[in-house]
């Protein structure tokens, strides 16, 4: 004879009154022990009630909207095989870590579900989700009220085995946003500038181990020997701006540190040291980021590097620049010294191993020689590819370059 069972709101916590929210059986479903059969929303939490038995559902006894209490009738089921005692259910996560301290299970689930929040899924997707061994918690899901559904699974299963599967990588696919919802907006198209970088610079991000060096160069006496030449240069049609001489700088630390003028190789088992240096730079354009290359740089002299410079970065504000002209750099520069900031952290333009950022000089009070002196000092943020440089080299190369930075003897030898 069948076994037929009331299957009742077990002990959750001493919460009354607490709103149905979601039904995820029935009649006639087939569900296994533990399986989600109610999603309950109280004005703390929201909890997934589980099934104490395994069996077939036969009549639902509530709706959405109801409100229950511990012992209210969710349905009756006809249960397969023993009847074991219902278990309570276990607490969702809250939102508040000091709430969910107070709660070790919560608190312990919290840790492993990066997204926060409890998990809403239904039988059929926590059962897909074992069988393809997804930790759901990590899952974000699109459904209502942001319950996963098979679609979610399958999404986040396709961008793990695009961002290299097993590796323990995998990104959880964003969850999708009804902004509209929020006030006015407006969809912009990426241009074709914008998603290249979009690219590569989510390609660097997630390949190369990345650290951020911060120094400062003085270049109180280069400033001086820039502006007695900067007429000159204007008098030749291009302007003679600190970044030239940091171009210099920076092939001064590659001819030292050869280290950083190399890239890993396809396998990275191997380094491939380059003997020539070119030098990119990263161009600001109306259209988005651009990164020219200037060529050999240490065989050329400042003024041709201020010219071609110049030349270049319009060709680049332009649109004008080819894919030649933007190829073989060594290391980048970007520099945001004409617009202001004190640091930042750029990100390696790889497979190049190390970029250098540029931050806007300001006159502070430097200890020197017993007293205190106006320098004018230039921020720089040099970020590397870690896989290839270690911390000592990093700051013995920035060292170096703000060094020959500030004596400036070392840039025209
Ligand atoms: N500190 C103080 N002043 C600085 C400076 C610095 N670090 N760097 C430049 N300046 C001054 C210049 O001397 C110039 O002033 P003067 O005309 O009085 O000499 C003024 O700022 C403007 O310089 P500039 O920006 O036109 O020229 P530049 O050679 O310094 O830079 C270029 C050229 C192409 C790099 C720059 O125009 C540009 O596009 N920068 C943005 C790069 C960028 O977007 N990087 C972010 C990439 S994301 O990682």
């Amino acid at each position: 004879m069948a076994n037929v069972q009331n299957v009742l709101i077990p002990d959750i916590g001493g919460a009354e009154d607490v709103d149905v929210i979601e039904i995820l059986i029935k009649a006639g479903d087939e569900v296994a022990v533990e399986d989600s059969i109610i999603t309950l929303e109280s004005e703390k939490a929201t909890m997934e009630v589980p099934s104490p038995y395994a069996g077939k559902i036969k009549k639902v006894s509530v709706k959405v909207g109801d409100k229950v209490s511990e012992g209210s009738l969710m349905c009756t089921m006809e249960v397969k095989g023993e009847v074991v005692e219902a278990k309570e259910v276990e607490q969702p996560v809250e939102k508040a870590p000091e709430k969910s301290a107070a709660k070790p299970t919560a608190a312990a689930a919290q840790m492993s579900q990066p997204l926060g929040g409890p998990v809403y899924a239904g039988p059929g997707v926590r059962r897909l989700a074992h069988e393809l061994s997804v930790d759901l918690s990590r899952v974000p899901g699109t459904g209502p009220k942001g319950r996963i559904i098979k679609q979610d699974l399958y999404q986040f299963v396709k961008s793990a085995m695009a961002s290299g599967g097993g590796s323990g990588l995998a990104v959880a696919a964003a969850p999708k946003v009804d902004f509209k919802k929020f006030g006015e907006i407006e969809i912009t198209p990426l241009n074709k500038i914008k998603r290249f970088t979009a690219a590569n610079v989510h390609r660097s991000w997630v390949t190369a181990p990345q650290v951020t060096q911060f120094s400062e160069a003085d270049t109180t006496d280069l400033e001086a020997f820039r502006q007695k030449h900067k007429q000159e240069a204007i008098d030749q049609g291009f302007k003679l701006t600190p970044l030239v001489f940091i171009m210099k700088a920076v092939v001064a630390g590659l001819k030292k540190f050869p280290m950083f003028n190399s890239s890993l190789d396809a396998t990275g088992q191997n380094l491939i040291m380059k003997k020539y240096f070119n030098i990119g730079i990263a161009v600001d354009t109306a259209e988005g980021l651009v990164v020219p290359v200037i060529r050999n740089v240490d065989k050329k002299r400042i003024y041709a590097i201020a010219k071609e410079l110049g030349e270049i970065s319009q060709k680049a504000r332009d649109k004008k620049l080819t894919p030649v002209d933007m190829s073989g750099g060594c290391m980048t520069i970007s520099s945001l010294g004409g617009i202001g900031g004190t640091a930042f952290t750029p990100i390696v333009n790889t497979p190049e191993v190390a970029i250098l950022g540029v931050s806007r000089a300001k006159i502070q009070a430097v200890f020197v020689d017993g007293e205190f002196q106006p320098r004018l000092m230039l921020p720089l943020s040099l970020t590397y590819d870690h896989r290839v440089i270690d911390g000592a080299d990093g700051a013995r190369f920035a060292t170096y370059v703000s060094e020959c930075l500030s004596d400036i003897r070392t840039l025209v030898l």
